[in-house]
């Protein structure tokens, strides 16, 4: 079975624990078991990872990128964090490793502080989702197979 890569940036692993009002009640752990109801649903597996480091993230996007040309990966669901604002590294991950990505964001960013109104991801993102909380990463998995299936 193929599957879909789910990958988060850092600080997302405290999802849950604190301020509730930005990113709601739901733990790392709800998100990954409704994204594996949801792949399964569309016929696919998932590989759940969370990293706090930049390199980390840009070694999981590389190995995204082998998978996808063996046949093993259709892309990645990506929330990668604040490094969205920050890091030109993973925006040349991506487009160097060719990886369809469809970035995520629980939080509205564009109705949050300016220096989150710009991403280094959307220019190389197959796809944006944005403000739809914890159930964004289910419509980041629809659409991903809606776009490569
Ligand atoms: O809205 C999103 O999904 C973000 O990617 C979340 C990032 C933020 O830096 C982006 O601007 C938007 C922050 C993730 C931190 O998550 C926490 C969850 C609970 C408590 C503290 C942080």
């Amino acid at each position: 079975m193929s599957s879909i890569m789910i990958l988060n940036g850092p600080n997302l692993n405290l999802l849950g624990q604190r301020e509730p009002e930005q990113y709601g009640h739901e733990t790392l752990a709800d998100v990954e078991a409704m994204c594996r109801v949801e792949a399964e649903k569309l016929g696919y597996g998932i590989d759940f990872r969370q990293s706090n480091h930049e390199g980390v993230l840009i070694d999981a996007i590389h190995e995204a990128g082998q998978l996808i040309k063996a046949g093993k990966l259709l892309g990645v669901v990506f929330n990668p964090g604040a490094y969205t604002h920050t890091s030109i590294a993973l925006h040349d991950a991506i487009k160097g490793a060719e990886v369809p990505v469809i970035e995520v964001h629980i939080s509205n960013v564009h109705a949050r502080e300016a220096f989150r109104h710009h991403s280094y991801i959307s220019p190389c993102a197959a796809g944006i989702v944005v403000g739809m909380g914890s159930y964004g990463y289910v419509l980041g998995l629809q659409g991903l197979v809606h776009k490569l299936a």
